[in-house]
């Protein structure tokens, strides 16, 4: 017996030696799906409000009431919006084929209120046609807004809620069926109260039966059929914590729906990620008074890294203007939003350093795999662990103002306790204050901090669910451009 367990014990110590692979950790939690995982990849969306509302002043939700021939863009160009994305770094857009006030970018054949009664391109263009074709020209994965809560329809005195499940149903098959491959469609909640979660069954079978990998955003009594929440606010501020998974988010007191909507819920029982919706500019539509209020770099890298850095994924609204264009100011913020994102990320400054885990699961799963750029491989320890210490010795010294971490998110949220420390010697050690006592992991989480010069980093995984399965950590300066 004794021989039996010592012969295992070394059967498991040279197990990478010997070629036996290591067992990997199992899941813990509900896990992301197929188009959760993709959707986390994208990092950043563009949303583009854009309708008859951007013709009138000051709406950002039209009553329904004005006239369709009120839209008329002079110069619409989608190619030049997929420009702007290409330069931003963004792989996917959502357009608002409707929104509330009904209007219809496309030729849709169940309602007069669209571009087909308009003076543009005398009545035979279709905006939605135009956007999908530039998304496929330039490589971006094309989104559909159908608003679900519709002014205009609303107006008819023939209006029923069981009439409208059916209106809706045949304008989301025209936009499902007839557009190419949706990457994305946008449940809002916004005024969509009175639609129930029965009408949202009857319009979800059709996403699905069209396009499977079409990631739904979901709100509201549309959650149960959600790849991805609505995050709480429209500000850009993802909760911190901010978990993958939530618990149950029937609305039965709306502060604490809003909190769980925002910072999830740990060891909830369904894995819906939080989507960060935030505009560019104050509104959501275009308002050349608001051409001077475009938000900052140095803005937009705050909201980078309080949605992107804190688990979520960035649905940055573009909106274009009554040309049909994005205006350049917009473009060149995004751009260099960025480059700034880029040089940042880009030099990992423990790249190099002598890596000393405390702890590990085994060769497959060494605290090296930290720095290797590689998703696939991650350090991890063994199943009954839940903490570890890895102290990362720089080649010399070096300056930094922000860090890195990410879960192997395919294995569900596991780390729950984790800090970052540094030092100048190797044996004293200072906590970064930002980086103290964090939680939350999932994609990704960036901490940003006063500069500290170190050359020793010390990573402290504290508290977990199960043992940690971490496949990148990196400490950064971050770039002149974002500041
Ligand atoms: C808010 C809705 O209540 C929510 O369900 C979601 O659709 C969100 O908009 C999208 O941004 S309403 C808004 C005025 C906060």
């Amino acid at each position: 017996m004794r021989i039996k367990r010592l012969l295992l014990a070394a059967l498991t110590v040279a197990g990478p030696l010997t070629g036996l692979a290591q067992k990997a950790p199992e899941p813990v939690g509900p896990v992301p799906n197929h188009r959760q995982t993709e959707w986390y990849d994208r990092e950043m969306i563009a949303f583009f409000h854009f309708g008859i509302n951007t013709f009138e002043e000051m709406v950002n939700e039209g009553d329904g009431r004005a006239p369709a021939a009120l839209f008329a863009p002079t110069a619409l160009d989608c190619g030049q919006w997929m420009r702007t994305l290409r330069a931003a770094g963004i792989p996917a857009a959502i357009l608002t084929a409707k929104h509330a006030d009904g209007f219809c970018l496309w030729p849709s054949d169940y309602t007069d209120y669209s571009v087909r009664n308009t003076t543009w391109r005398d009545g035979r263009g279709d905006v939605v046609r135009e956007f999908v074709d530039s998304c496929a020209a330039y490589g971006i994965k094309a989104g559909i807004y159908l608003g679900p809560h519709d002014r205009h329809e609303h107006l008819s005195p023939l209006y029923t809620t069981e009439r409208y499940r059916d209106h809706y149903a045949r304008q989301l098959e025209e936009l499902m069926t007839g557009y190419g491959k949706i990457w994305e469609t946008w449940w809002d909640g916004a005024g969509a109260d009175e639609l129930t979660t029965p009408l949202y069954a009857a319009w979800y079978a059709i996403v699905r039966r069209h396009q499977p990998d079409c990631v739904i955003f979901g709100t509201k009594n549309s959650y149960r059929f959600a790849d991805v929440r609505w995050m709480g606010n429209e500000s850009g501020l993802a909760g911190d914590p901010c978990w993958a998974t939530v618990d149950s988010l029937a609305i039965r007191d709306e502060a604490a729906h809003i909190r769980e909507l925002n910072e999830g819920k740990l060891g909830g029982d369904a894995c819906i990620p939080a989507e960060t919706d935030v505009s560019i500019r104050p509104s959501w539509f275009y308002h050349a008074e608001e051409d001077g209020a475009v938000k900052s770099v140095r803005e937009l890298w705050d909201i980078y890294c309080t949605s992107v850095g804190r688990n979520s994924v960035l649905l940055l609204n573009f909106p274009p203007d009554r040309r049909g264009l994005i205006h350049p100011v917009d473009s060149l913020r995004a751009a260099t939003l960025r480059r700034g994102i880029d040089e940042t990320f880009s030099r990992n400054l423990l790249a190099g350093a002598r890596v000393e885990a405390s702890t590990c699961r085994g060769r497959a799963f060494r605290a090296e795999n930290l720095l290797d750029d590689d998703p696939a491989t991650y350090f991890a320890t063994a199943d009954d662990r839940t903490t570890a210490d890895i102290v990362f010795t720089l080649p010399r010294a070096e300056r930094f103002d922000c860090l890195m971490l990410r879960e192997a998110i395919s294995l569900g949220h596991r780390t729950t306790r984790w800090s970052v420390e540094t030092s100048a010697d190797g044996r004293t050690w200072q906590a970064i204050p930002e980086a103290t006592g964090r939680t939350c992991v999932g994609n990704k989480w960036i901490v940003r901090f006063a500069p500290v010069e170190a050359r020793y980093v010390r990573l402290r995984i504290q508290e977990g669910v199960a043992c940690p399965a971490l496949h990148t950590f990196g400490v950064y300066r971050q770039s002149e451009l974002l500041k």
